[in-house]
């Protein structure tokens, strides 16, 4: 059992295999599978339950834009047969009591220490173990720390001129009140089209008396087509489900059922290409859209096809042509920023009691107090402001820990010109340390449970081989790392993400690297990689053992 033992001023002293720093899915997978290998576990969790991404994001229409048969563990089948996702996307509450589900299951409650916020790390390079601490005071050692701690979840408020003088309420999407909020009668801002702005606008405009929309950067944004679960399709899905799950294994998105593109978009009339789109859009669901052929991720003219529907599609529903404008995303590829889903987000704009604010040409100067003011000098007068402004994607959450080791490395410094990992997994110069999803992972590019469980299932059985070796310690070699970082950032030069100014390239974040940090060559390919290493005796990886133990 892990040792606790009192610390002079009263701090508690845990001894621990593994420390888990959050409990949202990753975290609670990794307790799940990291225990079931007799190892000594604890996660450490910043909010006040588990769920991470699920339980701080409760905007108002807050949803999967993942379908929910496939949003979902797949480490048990008795699990996925019988959860029920009453819709084909998973709403935020449902989530949330999936993930409560599957903790009160397994057990893994008892495992997860709520309300504590891991504030530093530092790795002893003498005793091959990490000692962290938290913000509750405990001081924790552990062989290995595994971070699952989150991309998206530094959420990030502009550092606008004025913001406390405000004599309104305001919220952040990632930050949102537990008790709601309720947005009748009011004068509401929206700041920021991105995933959650798109999500929440057509809620909050049907609440407020008026809701002006603030847009910098209009994003494209597919119909999601949400509906109750279709029976016979939950049936059907259920009846494959261990077999979709493995054929997952062999997509580049990490889901399977939407057939292999076979030409390029360029190959196609206009007129086939049209009917391919219409049908795409028919359906509902980004992966199938961008899927519909081969070139539409790394060829401009034949993205600019894809892109050209949406924007008449578009013009064709909003009907103020100026406004359908200026949502008619120009200066970017279609999903080269995540591509949005939505119920309803272009009709709203023909509501009479919405306005669409472009704050390219004319950017927001100060928050007063009674609102908002821009370069021009327009004033709006508004009792609420929401920041819908995004997160400090991917390296965010492990910027805001301090680890370093007693060598005198820290990982802010390694990362100050943006991340370096091997595989996603581990950097070098700080041994025992896994990330979960990761830069230079595929994760956000992908099912993000799936690349959670191919993760952490990679991480024990790596663990495992140490174990049988009676090896304490691992790490990448400054060589294994570099080429990694190098192959992630000539994969993604291959393609047209880099044109786009998206959180993938830290863009939305003032003064962080421009660093593209997905991994974007298939979450297929980079499994594939990540099984040769390990086949290969860990191939890239340098493992030792030295006489002091943990101590
Ligand atoms: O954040 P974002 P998000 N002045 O960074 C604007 C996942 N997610 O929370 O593009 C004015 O995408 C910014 O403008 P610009 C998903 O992976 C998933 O919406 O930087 N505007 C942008 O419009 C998603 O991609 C789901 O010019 C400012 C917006 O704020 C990721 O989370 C739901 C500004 C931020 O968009 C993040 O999404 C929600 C400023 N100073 C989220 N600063 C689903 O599964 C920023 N903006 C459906």
């Amino acid at each position: 059992m892990p040792d606790a033992s009192s610390l002079p001023g009263g701090r508690a002293s845990t001894r621990l295999d593994v420390a888990i720093v959050g409990g949202g899915l990753a975290g609670l997978y990794a307790i799940h599978r990291l225990r079931g290998m007799g190892l000594h576990v604890r996660a450490f969790e910043a909010g006040s339950d588990v769920g991470g991404t699920w339980f701080w994001n409760r905007y108002p229409g807050a949803r999967c834009d993942v379908e929910s048969l496939e949003y979902s563990y797949a480490f048990s089948d008795e699990l996925q047969q019988e959860w029920k996702w009453p819709e084909r996307y998973g709403t935020q509450p449902e989530i949330l009591r999936y993930i409560n589900h599957v903790a009160d299951r397994f057990d893994l409650r008892r495992d997860v220490q709520l309300d504590t916020r891991v504030m530093s790390a530092v790795f002893d390079g003498k005793a091959n173990a990490w000692t962290l601490t938290t913000d509750k005071g405990d001081v924790v050692r552990a062989r290995f720390c595994v971070m699952a701690a989150g991309n998206l979840s530094t959420p990030r408020v502009p550092d606008f001129k004025g913001i406390g003088d405000f004599k309104g309420k305001w919220y952040h999407s990632g930050l949102w009140p537990h008790d709601g909020v309720d947005f009748s009668g009011l004068r509401v801002a929206v700041i920021g089209t991105g995933s959650s702005g798109v999500q929440m606008i057509p809620i909050i405009a049907r609440q407020a008396k008026h809701l002006h929309v603030f847009q910098r950067t209009a994003n494209f944004s597919l119909p999601a087509r949400n509906a109750p679960m279709d029976p016979d399709r939950e049936r059907r899905h259920k009846a494959d489900y261990p077999a979709r799950r493995r054929a997952a294994f062999d997509t580049p998105f990490a889901i399977a059922g939407y057939p292999k593109p076979t030409k390029s978009a360029l190959q196609a009339s206009p007129e086939e290409r049209r009917a391919a789109y219409e049908a795409k859009w028919q359906e509902g669901g980004s992966i199938s859209f961008l899927y519909a052929y081969t070139d539409l991720l790394v060829n401009k003219e034949a993205n600019d096809t894809a892109a050209e529907f949406v924007r008449d599609k578009i013009r064709g529903i909003v009907k103020d042509p100026k406004t359908a404008e200026l949502l008619a995303p120009k200066d970017h590829p279609i999903g080269t920023k995540r591509l949005c889903l939505d119920t309803g987000y272009y009709e709203t704009y023909n509501r009479d009691n919405v306005t669409l604010v472009d704050v390219r040409s004319d950017p927001i100067q100060e928050i007063t107090a009674t609102g908002l003011r821009t370069a021009s000098g327009a004033d709006y007068a508004l009792d609420a402001i929401v920041f819908a402004t995004g997160f400090d994607a991917m390296t965010g959450a492990l910027r805001e820990i301090d680890i370093r080791t007693t060598d005198g490395a820290s990982l802010a410094d390694k990362w100050a010109g943006g991340p370096l990992t091997y595989l996603g997994l581990m950097v070098s110069g700080f041994p025992n340390m896994f990330i979960i999803t990761g830069p230079g992972s595929p994760g956000v590019k992908t099912q993000m449970i799936a690349s959670i469980e191919q993760h952490t299932d990679w991480i024990a059985n790596c663990v495992a081989h140490m174990r049988r070796r009676d090896l304490d310690r691992i790490e990448p070699t400054p060589e294994a790392e570099a080429a990694w970082v190098q192959h992630v950032n000539a994969v993604a030069d291959s393609t047209l993400y880099p044109l786009a100014n998206s959180w993938y390239l830290g863009a939305n974040i003032p003064g962080k690297p421009r660093v593209f940090m997905p991994y974007v060559g298939g979450f297929d390919a980079y499994k594939r990689r990540c099984d040769a290493v390990a086949a290969n005796g860990y191939e890239g990886f340098e493992f030792s053992r030295q006489p002091a133990t943990v101590a």
